[in-house]
């Protein structure tokens, strides 16, 4: 890595780069922002081609935007709610994502979809890879905000055996190089109340996908 982790911990595989409070100092200007664009691109839950729906409800904001339907997963430059383009995504998440990349040892990170997802209590992601995007060489930068969540990622196969990882308010991951593809998901939200966001955790997904 081109810089140190700011605390990365000895067992993290290579290209997971753990940065606890990065986007502390920002939760305020970072969570207005994204109340803004779930103000014009209201959270909603999605269906999944299986025939379930997702217990995370997601919004995006950028260019494009990651949605699921019966139809499959794909990236979408309109709001299926709506049919309008997605808000753009505020210079404050952009420029944390950017920050966060460079000191990860990715500079020159520009993110054109950022994901929003709200776990309420009991709301899960099940294991899965990200590989919606075309260049899967850019990393992906994931902020953390709310109630804490546990993290489970394993490796290139789904059989891999499984790390957990408790991620906090204000914490960010960049997830680069072979971790890019690893198997990740997040086990249900355990109940709590969070000082600032009460029974919740907002999630900010950053990724280049088009
Ligand atoms: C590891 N979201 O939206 S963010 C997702 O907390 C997603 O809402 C989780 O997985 C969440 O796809 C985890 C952390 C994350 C994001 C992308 C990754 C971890 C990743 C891609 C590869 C490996
Ligand atoms: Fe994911």
């Amino acid at each position: 890595m081109a810089q140190p982790d700011l605390f990365g911990g000895p067992d993290l595989p290579k290209g997971v780069h753990v940065l606890r409070g990065f986007a502390r100092d920002a939760a305020g200007a970072v969570l207005a922002a994204a109340e803004a664009v779930t103000g014009e691109a209201p959270f909603r839950t999605m269906q999944v081609p299986g025939g379930g729906t997702m217990s995370v409800a997601m919004s995006n904001c950028g260019r494009a935007g990651w949605v699921t339907d019966a139809s499959g997963y794909r990236y979408s430059e309109s709001d299926p709610l709506s049919g309008k383009p997605w808000p753009a995504m505020p210079e404050v998440i952009a420029g944390l994502a950017r920050a966060a990349a460079e000191t990860a040892g990715f500079p020159g990170f520009a993110p054109d979809a950022c994901l929003i997802n709200r776990y309420e209590p009991g709301a899960r992601m099940g294991l899965h890879q990200d590989r919606d995007e075309q260049d899967r060489k850019q990393p992906i930068v994931s902020v953390s905000y709310g109630l804490p969540a546990t993290f489970l990622f394993g490796g290139g196969r789904r059989s891999d055996p499984r790390i957990g990882l408790v991620l906090e308010h204000g914490d960010v991951v960049v997830w680069g190089g072979p971790a890019r593809l690893y198997y990740h998901g997040i086990a249900p939200l355990k109940d709590g109340v969070h000082p600032m966001l009460g029974r919740q955790r907002i999630n900010l997904t950053l990724r280049k996908a088009l």
